[in-house]
């Protein structure tokens, strides 16, 4: 076998997200998040599962960081939870929330894991919603306040930013599909919100470095490699369109300075596409230091007319399912990596989230031997590896996730972690994949 080794410096890491693992959803005059109602509401949610407590994380953050410590992680990606700094969303901060960020910010410089942290992982502050959320352009003013108050308070410890994560997921799935927070299915609606949330990210990057940080600022993306289910001119044409919806509708404006022409049309002919003027153009394409890469299954894409949005469908091609029910391509990351290096001018690109969901099982011992997962990231990094040996500009790799957490619609059912929770007690255990991560870190490879 082959000895697999990473480039020096080589940033490892993990992620998560507040609203999926700090529970305390209304300590220390934290707000309404649009999660804390959503998941409230009966039938939402699995099992009714809620984020009330989630790994309470909150309360727990000193051990959590005890065991980032021991899994040698270089660096920890967080989510700051936007209502628990602003529970109105806008006016006054609560200095209590602040202080809990500044707290776990500061014990991880301290272990010297550095600290990437996301401003926008989906807890929009219900307030916010209440007039309009992500459709409202006066959304993006109080982001960018949100913004300045957090880059006050921790930019001089944080080195890594992340302006959003998904906002393909918080676009469509949050207001196309309506099976996540807000809730909201109008397709126009998700446009918008996907134009503004790009607005709002231009606004944010320029803001940073209006301020005079020395950190790196990026954005993190859900992007999927689209093949055509045949070679036939229909397929090709709507695996295009599916690369469209997924990838260039962001990609392009923020490395391009303009959305991709094919899909502003195809749009157009559907439903209202929101007013895009020059100068927010403008703001989208500011430069940023690097594209943050959530990577976890590739599409296959078959022309089926009728089908909304795109006149296509995505076809199962037989591969091995992780237990989302997603796809295994490992060399679709390769394939996706090396596209990004081509088109996007060897850009520097952050693996900011790759890992899976599989069915646990604490044995007689109390370990978990997660194999699967361990093959999962195994085969996901020798690609990765064989990306950077052609080119690739990649700098580091956070796993999704550190703990089992809150997996949205699928509530606790899905688990990701490389550290096992039992969310009855909170007890933590490290898996076989953790283990295994463990020594990767150590030794730059395997
Ligand atoms: O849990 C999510 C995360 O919040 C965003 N990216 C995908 C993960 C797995 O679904």
């Amino acid at each position: 076998m082959q000895r697999i080794v990473f480039p020096k410096n080589f940033l490892w890491g993990v992620a998560t997200s507040s609203y999926q693992i700090e529970g305390a959803w209304k300590e220390d005059g934290k707000g309404e998040s649009i999660w804390d109602r959503f998941t409230h509401i009966p039938g939402k949610i699995a099992n009714g599962d809620t984020g009330d407590v989630a790994c309470d994380h909150y309360h727990l953050y000193r051990e959590d960081v005890k065991l980032l410590k021991e899994l040698g992680v270089k660096t920890y990606r967080l989510s700051i939870s936007w209502p628990r700094v602003f529970p109105e969303g806008k006016g006054s901060p609560n200095k209590a929330g602040m202080e809990f960020y500044i707290n776990l910010i500061k014990l991880l410089v301290d272990n010297g894991i550095k600290p990437a942290v996301t401003l926008y992982h989906w807890d929009l502050p219900q307030k916010l919603q209440d007039i309009g959320g992500w459709a409202n352009k006066a959304v993006i003013d109080y982001y960018e306040q949100y913004a300045e108050y957090v880059f006050k308070e921790l930019g001089s410890m944080v080195p890594i930013w992340i302006t959003h994560n998904e906002p393909w997921v918080v676009s469509f799935e949050g207001n196309w599909q309506g099976v996540i927070a807000p809730g909201i299915t109008d397709f126009s609606t998700a446009l918008l919100v996907s134009h503004n949330l790009l607005v709002s990210h231009g606004r944010a990057v320029r803001l940073y470095r209006k301020m005079g940080f020395k950190g790196e600022i990026g954005i993190t993306l859900n992007l999927v490699p689209m093949y055509p289910a045949s070679q036939s001119e229909e397929d090709i044409e709507a695996a295009k369109r599916g690369d469209g919806f997924y990838n260039r509708w962001f990609l392009d404006p923020i490395f391009k300075g303009a959305y991709p022409s094919d899909m502003l049309e195809w749009y157009s002919q559907r439903v209202v596409v929101p007013e895009i003027t020059r100068e927010d153009l403008e703001i989208i394409n500011t430069p940023i230091d690097f594209l943050g890469v959530n990577y976890y299954s590739s599409g296959h894409v078959k022309a089926e007319p009728g089908i909304w949005p795109l006149d296509a469908i995505n076809v199962p091609t037989g591969r091995d399912k992780t237990d989302s029910g997603w796809e295994i391509n490992p060399q679709g990351l390769y394939d996706l990596l090396v596209r990004l290096h081509k088109d996007y001018k060897g850009i520097k690109i952050m693996i900011t989230e790759n890992g899976a969901a599989f069915n646990d099982i604490i044995n007689r011992e109390g370990n978990i031997e997660d194999d699967c997962r361990l093959d999962y990231l195994y085969r996901h990094f020798v690609e990765a590896h064989r990306a950077i040996q052609d080119g690739v500009n990649l700098k580091g790799y956070y796993v999704w996730s550190f703990l089992d957490n809150f997996e949205w619609a699928d509530g606790y059912t899905k688990r990701f972690g490389l550290v096992y929770v039992d969310y009855a007690t909170q007890k933590r255990i490290l898996k076989r994949s953790g283990r295994w991560y463990r020594e990767v870190i150590k030794n730059n490879g395997f």
